[in-house]
């Protein structure tokens, strides 16, 4: 990861989305003329996280449902301020929440929602038949499929691996009925798909904030004021319209985030 004369090092997922938080971040902080590099798709949750305490980078963009059930999966995190004070023992800070969620849901075809005359996950139990594809760390955590398919005592056990991309493309061209996605990702409303209503609330909330280590936020004091700055900015209609700029080649990750910048703070 970059060194020489950068100050700031950023992390981001590897989905749109996260990069474009990244990207924002990293245009709001050169703007303050902070020495900042991006370190873009580093991977999953564990990798950014760990590369986190590590100090192999300062900061990335994080969901709160994924903090409780994937970070700190196994403790009981009761209340928002346990949260924080887990993380503040491992040096890592918490900013306000940027102003959406983005949480998992299932999704099908409309038609093929339809066909099947569902509309909640628990609708699923009378489909054991069913071809389900899900992305690798939703099968994996506890807040995923394991715990998911508990929940509701589901029957599916023909559930295969599949990368988020690629899964939207299976799923349109017939070869599953079922997949994985996030709210907010630009495929949904593009490609006309039908959530299921989660209708034993299993999955938490899942609001989008910046973690960055407090020694770094201590040297440089801009980092966290422009996190700051960040929170509350983002509704969920906007990202999933950067999210869609993005996905439909628009805009890069580039331009989306300065765009939204420009158009929010005056920044150019
Ligand atoms: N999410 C929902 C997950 C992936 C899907 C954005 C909260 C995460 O990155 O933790």
């Amino acid at each position: 990861l970059p060194r020489a004369g950068v100050r700031v090092r950023l992390g981001s997922k590897k989905f749109t989305e996260s990069v474009i938080l990244g990207e924002m971040l990293r245009i709001l902080l050169e703007h303050s003329g902070v020495k900042v590099a991006h370190v873009r798709e580093i991977g999953g949750t564990r990798l950014l996280f760990d590369a986190l305490v590590a100090g192999e980078i300062d900061a990335y963009p994080e969901y709160t449902g994924t903090i409780l059930k994937e970070i700190f999966v196994g403790k009981a995190v009761a209340d928002d301020r346990s949260m924080r004070e887990l993380l503040r023992k491992q040096g890592v800070g918490v900013a306000e929440s940027l102003g959406f969620s983005n949480t998992y849901a299932l999704a099908l075809t409309r038609r093929r929602a339809a066909e099947l005359g569902i509309s909640r996950v628990s609708d699923l139990r009378r489909l054991p038949e069913l071809r389900i594809a899900l992305t690798h760390e939703f099968l994996d955590r506890s807040d995923g499929w394991p715990a998911l398919k508990r929940a509701y005592d589901l029957q599916q056990d023909q559930v295969v691996g599949v990368d988020h991309d690629l899964a939207y493309r299976q799923l349109l061209a017939g070869e599953i009925d079922l997949i994985d996605v996030y709210s907010t990702d630009a495929m949904i409303r593009r490609s006309d798909l039908f959530l299921l209503a989660d209708d034993r609330s299993f999955f938490p909330r899942y609001d989008a904030l910046w973690l960055y280590r407090l020694d770094s936020a201590a040297r440089d004091p801009q980092l966290v004021a422009a996190i700051e700055r960040l929170a509350g900015t983002i509704s969920e209609s906007a990202m999933q319209k950067l999210n869609d700029d993005v996905e439909a080649r628009r805009a890069t990750e580039e331009q989306a985030a300065s765009e939204f910048l420009a158009t929010r703070f005056g920044i150019r």
